[in-house]
Parts: structure tokens; C-alpha cells; sequence
């Protein structure tokens, strides 16, 4: 059994990284691929339960460093019970936000030092690294507007938290954040594409279906 490919999106607030992982779902699921759709901080019930902890409303204060070693058990576990297994079933797993996310909001941004980082995701991550990584770019100022015009409806006021738990902070950090992203996609083309998230949905999504024919679907056509 071949193993599954491994698909992240990343990108600042209101990017649509969970609207376009959804699309591309269900547009790998209409190829007849069996898609494992998860996010993180989440995906598995213990990673569930450190997300309500990081995003909840009464959480105390913490510095970087205690909140990339919980995003990271969170992942340790997500990767274990959910992502691992799904892979090595031949499914394919998209996945909302990963790894760069720590590198970026706790490192770049949160301004932990790159060594704890790296070793954190030599640790759990290990070699379990996506096969695609799309990054979803936009200026902050349109990112955060689309973040606070989402309403009560948004993943992390479902998760018992507030709405602004990072969207609050200031504008200068989620500059900080794109530059992360971009850097990252800078630094690993062979990984990341990088897509201009101001377009439609519909845009976003066909370029993000471009992406995936290319880099992946006629790759895999090629080795069977
Ligand atoms: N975090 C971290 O610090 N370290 C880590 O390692 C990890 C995470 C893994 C998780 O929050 C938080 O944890 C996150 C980073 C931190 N910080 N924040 N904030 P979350 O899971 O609750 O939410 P999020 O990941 O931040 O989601 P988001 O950025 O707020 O949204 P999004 O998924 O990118 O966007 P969306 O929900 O698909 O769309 C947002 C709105 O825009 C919605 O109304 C859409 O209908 C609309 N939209 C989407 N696409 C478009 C286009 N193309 N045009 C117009 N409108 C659009």
C-alpha cells in the first residue's frame, strides 16, 4: 500500500486556510481518495482537549515556551493517532495549520529562539514533514478583518475561548506572522507554494487545485 500524501495549510488569521482545506477535501474525495480532514492545535482527543486549554478563555498567562511544548504534545499526539495511521493507510490527510505554525507564532513572531524550535520538531515531527505545504498570503490588515467579521460562528470561540485571543495583539505581530510564512516558503519551495489569498474563493481554490494535480496527483500518476 502506498503511502498517503500529506497536505498543511498555513498562513495568518482569516487567511481561509479552513475554507480551502474543506474545498480540497471534497474535491480529492470526488477523485475517489480517501481524505482525513484535521487541524491543529486538535485532530486527535487529547490534542482536542490541549486546544481548549491553549484557546480558552481562562487560561492563565504563559510565556512561548510553555505554549510551544503544549502545541507540541498536542501534535505528538495528533501525529501518533490520527496522521501517522492515516497515512500509512494510503489516505491522504489535509491538515488545518502544522508545524510552520509553531515556527512562526511561537518563534518568528513569539520570539522563542530557532534551536527550541527545531529541536521540538526534530522531536515530533520527526520525518512525518508534509509533501505539500500550501501558505495562504495576505497583508494582516485584510486577514484580521475577515478574522473579526467571521462572527461568533469561528473554531475558536467553539472551542470555549475567545475570539481574540491572538487577534487582539498588535498589528505589527501579524505583520511579523506573514513575513514567518513567506520566509518559510522562501526557504523550502520544494515543500510550500505560495498562494495570494486576497483573490475569491474560487481562485484561491482553483490555484490550490493546480498545485495539487501538479506537485502530487501526476507525480503519483507517474511512480504507479
Ligand atoms: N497556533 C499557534 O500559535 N501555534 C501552533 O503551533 C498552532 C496554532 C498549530 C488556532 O486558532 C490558533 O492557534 C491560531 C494560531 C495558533 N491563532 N489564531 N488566531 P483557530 O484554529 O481557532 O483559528 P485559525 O487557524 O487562526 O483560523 P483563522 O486564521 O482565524 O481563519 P482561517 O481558517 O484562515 O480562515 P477561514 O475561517 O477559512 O475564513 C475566515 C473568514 O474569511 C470566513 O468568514 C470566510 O468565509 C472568509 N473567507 C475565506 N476565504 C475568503 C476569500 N478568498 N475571500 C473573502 N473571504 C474569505
Amino acid at each position: 500500500m502506498a503511502r498517503g500524501k500529506f497536505i498543511t495549510f498555513e498562513g495568518g488569521e482569516g487567511a481561509g486556510k479552513s475554507t480551502q482545506a474543506q474545498l480540497l477535501a471534497e474535491r480529492l474525495k470526488a477523485r475517489d481518495i480517501q481524505v482525513v480532514l484535521t487541524r491543529e492545535p486538535g485532530g486527535s482527543a487529547f490534542a482536542e482537549q490541549v486546544r481548549e486549554l491553549i484557546l480558552g478563555s481562562n487560561t492563565a498567562d504563559h510565556g512561548p515556551l510553555a505554549e510551544a511544548l503544549l502545541f507540541s504534545a498536542a501534535r505528538a499526539d495528533h501525529l501518533e493517532r490520527t496522521i501517522r495511521p492515516a497515512l500509512e493507510a494510503g489516505q491522504w490527510v489535509i491538515c488545518d495549520r502544522f508545524a510552520d505554525s509553531t515556527r512562526v507564532y511561537q518563534g518568528v513572531a513569539g520570539g522563542l529562539p530557532k534551536a527550541i524550535i527545531e529541536a521540538l520538531e526534530r522531536i515530533v515531527v520527526d520525518d512525518t514533514v508534509p509533501d505539500l505545504t500550501i501558505v495562504l498570503d495576505l497583508p494582516a490588515t485584510d486577514g484580521l478583518a475577515r478574522a473579526r467579521g467571521r462572527g461568533n460562528n469561528n473554531s475558536r470561540a467553539n472551542a470555549g475561548g475567545p475570539s481574540d485571543n491572538y487577534e487582539d495583539r498588535p498589528l505589527s505581530f501579524h505583520e511579523r506572522l506573514r513575513d514567518g510564512f513567506l520566509m518559510i516558503a522562501t526557504a523550502e519551495p520544494e515543500r510550500c507554494v505560495v498562494v495570494d489569498a486576497l483573490q475569491s474563493q474560487e481562485e484561491v481554490a482553483a490555484q490550490v487545485w493546480n498545485t495539487v494535480e501538479i506537485r502530487l496527483l501526476q507525480q503519483q500518476q507517474q511512480s504507479d
